[in-house]
């Protein structure tokens, strides 16, 4: 029998754009010149501009291998190994919640399905609340938030004309945020504008959310890439633990252990009591169950051996730094050949001034398109390039593209 051949029931259904950062390495796979450059994904890239599978990712899985364990279901809310180790990471082993049994921890689809376990839960625990999202921000935030059915609005986050923070916009707009909003905060080295608060700064956003009785919600995707220290890293999140505050924080392991694709990352809730992080826990699971019933367990293995373990933790920590500082040794790079190509005097510094994978150019729609076209260099249309997919030897072919497409295209 053959089938007929007819109208499709899915006739209705539109084409969808390209996602606006995965969608940059499906041009960067069509484009065939060799001189074509990936910085569209924050994804960690060798010299020779290679993926790494870092040394302790690969140790712990060679000690999954020998102890031959099985692939038994994992509990909804995730290995427990894991999310004793992942909760230590962010608050510290010491911290006085943890061991006051008041982080309700249940592990995720890495970082992104951590903020939408978080999202689902202010849409049914805190209904009509809103959520307040950085201008800009990462790309997916926004989408996140939508498809969870929670309202959002944006605060002002970035100064054009200083290329810095703009912390006066951002306290104004947290202030007049209804009382009871949550504030979603890159714990650090913020994506995509590398411009996070001081500390002193921190100290009075906590002031602010405090005052007005809303929650912040930490989204950590790059602890260890803003300092090069897991602990410096924590300590936005950590400042408001210290406090009392109530938090939200979802982590993700993609890009300090390597592990994009094992999808591996937390949500986390620190509250008042061990009474309400247990039902609180509780819903988290609750909500987990339906959508994808439970996680999965290798990226939750290779974390726990890594940091559960003393010598692999020192080995992780040292191949962090070393990761961390080839992306500040070709940011040097890029602003050196930017400073000596470009004969005008535009200042350039704050591609130094700029913190963790990214740089936020300020190249617009047009230029970043002459980017691509004309110099096969792929980036984001926001401006946005990932210097952890850059090497020494293209700092130079780089700089030449952004000066041709700043000074020559609209
Ligand atoms: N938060 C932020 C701020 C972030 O930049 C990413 C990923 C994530 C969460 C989620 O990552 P996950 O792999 O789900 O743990 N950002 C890079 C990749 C992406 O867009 O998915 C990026 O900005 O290029």
């Amino acid at each position: 029998m053959t089938l007929a051949a007819g109208v499709s029931k899915f006739e209705a259904v539109t084409m969808a754009p390209p996602d606006p950062i995965l969608g940059v390495s499906e041009a960067f796979r069509a484009d065939t010149s060799d001189a074509k450059l990936n910085l569209g994904v924050g994804a960690y890239r060798t010299e020779e501009l290679q993926p790494l599978v870092l040394n302790v990712v690969k140790k712990a899985e060679k000690k999954m291998l020998e102890s031959g364990e099985n692939k038994e279901y994992l509990p909804i809310e995730g290995l427990a190994a894991f999310n004793k180790a992942t909760a230590e990471l962010l608050l510290g082993a010491d911290s006085p919640a943890i061991k006051e049994g008041r982080v309700a921890t249940v592990q995720g689809l890495s970082g992104t399905g951590s903020l939408r376990l978080g999202a689902a839960f202010i849409q049914r625990y805190f209904p009509g609340a809103k959520v307040l999202i950085s201008s800009p921000t990462w790309g997916n935030h926004k989408n996140i938030f939508n498809d969870a059915g929670v309202p959002w609005s944006e605060y002002r986050y970035f100064e054009p004309k200083t290329v810095g923070l703009d912390f006066e916009g951002m306290m104004a707009d947290i202030k007049d945020a209804p009382s009871g909003s949550f504030i979603l905060l890159h714990g650090c080295a913020h994506n995509p504008t590398g411009i996070d608060p001081t500390p002193e700064q921190w100290e009075k956003i906590a002031d602010l959310i405090e005052e007005k009785g809303h929650m912040a919600f930490f989204d950590v995707a790059y602890q260890g890439f803003a300092s090069g220290s897991l602990d410096q890293d924590a300590d936005s999140v950590r400042l408001f633990v210290k406090r009392g505050l109530e938090i939200l924080v979802a982590q993700s392991y993609s890009k300090n252990l390597g592990l994009y694709a094992e999808r591996i990352g937390a949500i986390n809730a620190v509250v008042h009591s061990s009474d309400v992080a247990v039902r609180v826990k509780s819903q988290l699971k609750r909500l987990a169950r339906p959508m994808y019933s439970n996680p999965p367990v290798h990226g939750a293995k290779i974390v726990a051996n890594v940091v559960g373990d003393a010598a692999l933790f020192d080995e992780w920590r040292a191949e962090m730094e070393m990761m961390a500082g080839r992306i500040k040794t070709v940011r040097q790079r890029l602003y050196d050949d930017l400073s000596t190509k470009d004969k005008s005097g535009k200042d350039w510094s704050f591609v130094l001034k700029q913190i963790g994978m990214f740089s936020f150019t300020g190249l617009n729609r047009a230029q970043s398109d002459n980017m691509s076209d004309k110099w096969h260099v792929y980036m984001t249309k926001d401006g946005r390039i990932s210097l952890a997919g850059l090497s020494l030897a293209k700092c130079s072919y780089l700089a030449d593209a952004i000066i041709d497409s700043y000074y020559n295209v609209q």
